[in-house]
């Protein structure tokens, strides 16, 4: 039987690291509501990112969820639909409508030429999503928001750690959300944040992720439980210790595929553009005018117990609960076709070379 690979495998930091981590959690009995390893997470993030306020949540949804709830919106928001459910969740869930932009072909963000015919009277809003951390491009972003009064919210759930000429990506728009799921290059197995330059925003979402409220005796907002707890800040911390050592290790990774793949008539790969540090949080890989489609790729690579996944298929607007609204539909060729035809292929710190070499094998052979 050959090696089971799947399309990513959480790094975990050396056990007794996170257990000397949790350590002092037996002391203190202090196991969530804003305790001391949340604080000290908390900041070791704005450190790292150079991002003045940041805000812990139990995962990246309710971080996004919320951030758009923070903003007080109303009307419609545009967004794209080639991402994972979540970005489309947390607009609708807010009330408001998701209006589907279509993307670029180049990396499959938000196609900045088509966002102006789409907003109208009732536009508040832009959700750009950097899907697979490819960035997108936030100074066309950025001036359409301004000269129409929009907010700008970010879906950078693949984007912790990428930076764009020495600039952390998570400081765009009004605010940008981040995942820290377990199947992320970087994880507090589960967990998210909201990266912002309000104070008054951060103090918003701190009520809004405790039930709204403002003081023991004072509640604010009608919200829910969306904290983060120690034993996740705990991993973060441990996490973010590594992360420079697993971006190298996922880079080199990266690279192999490249090597082996970017040249191959048939087969388009995600090479980050010069200005820009990378995470190399997903490989995801094209097939147009290959020999194999998309699924005969996946199935053949299943037969070697090797498991690629198709993210991000369906298209968002495609979905059950999404394709039936008459507000949802909309015309997006381009979302679309991509998501018929890509998969991302597996990649993580622990995967070796030599399985690079046989994944790549294994879709290359005729
Ligand atoms: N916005 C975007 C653009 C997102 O992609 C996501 C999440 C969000 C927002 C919301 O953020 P969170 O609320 O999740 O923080 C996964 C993740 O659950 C989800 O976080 C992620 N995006 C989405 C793209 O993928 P599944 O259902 O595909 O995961 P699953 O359980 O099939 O796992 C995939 C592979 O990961 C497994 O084959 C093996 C590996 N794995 C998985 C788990 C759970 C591990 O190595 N360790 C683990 O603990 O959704």
């Amino acid at each position: 039987m050959d090696k089971k690979i799947l399309v990513t495998r959480s790094s975990m930091p050396p056990l007794e690291e996170y257990v000397d981590e949790i350590r002092e959690l037996w002391d203190t009995a202090w196991l969530t509501n804003s305790g001391a390893k949340h604080r000290e997470f908390e900041k070791k993030l704005s450190g790292y990112t150079g991002i003045p306020y940041v805000s812990l949540f139990v995962n990246g949804h309710q971080a996004l969820e919320n951030m758009i709830a923070a903003y007080n919106l109303k009307g419609e928001a545009i967004t794209t639909p080639f991402t994972f459910v979540s970005t489309t969740h947390a607009i609708a869930k807010n009330g408001l409508k998701p209006v589907f932009c279509d993307i670029n072909e180049e990396n499959y963000t938000i196609d900045v030429s088509k966002i102006e015919s789409l907003i109208t009277k009732d536009t508040c809003a832009i959700v750009p999503v950097h899907v697979y951390g490819n960035l997108c491009d936030d100074a066309a972003i950025e001036k359409i928001a301004a000269e129409h009064g929009l907010k700008v919210i970010y879906d950078a759930a693949h984007a912790f750690g990428v930076f764009k000429n020495g600039e952390s990506a998570l400081g765009y728009g009004d605010a940008s959300m981040c995942s820290f799921h377990a199947t992320k290059a970087f994880h507090s197995i589960e967990g998210g944040a909201a990266f912002m330059h309000s104070a008054k925003i951060k103090e918003i979402l701190e009520a809004m992720k405790n039930f709204g409220m403002t003081s023991q005796e004072s509640v604010g907002y009608i919200s829910g439980n969306a904290k983060m707890n120690e034993f996740q800040a705990a991993m973060g911390i441990c996490s973010l210790r590594h992360f420079k050592d697993e971006v190298l290790k996922r880079k080199k990774n990266a690279e192999r595929y490249y090597a082996n793949l970017a040249n191959i008539d048939g087969i388009k790969l995600c090479i980050p553009p010069s200005d820009v540090d990378s995470n190399y949080a997903y490989m995801p890989a094209l097939f147009e005018g290959y020999f194999m489609t998309r699924d005969e790729v996946v199935e053949r690579l299943a037969h070697h117990n090797i498991f690629a996944r198709k993210y991000f298929f369906p298209a968002t607007n495609d979905l059950n609960c999404y394709k039936d609204i008459a507000s949802c539909q909309a015309d997006t060729p381009t979302a679309k076709r991509i998501s018929e035809n890509i998969v991302t292929l597996p990649l993580y710190a622990d995967l070796t070379l030599d399985d690079v070499d046989r994944i790549c094998g294994i879709i290359t052979e005729k």
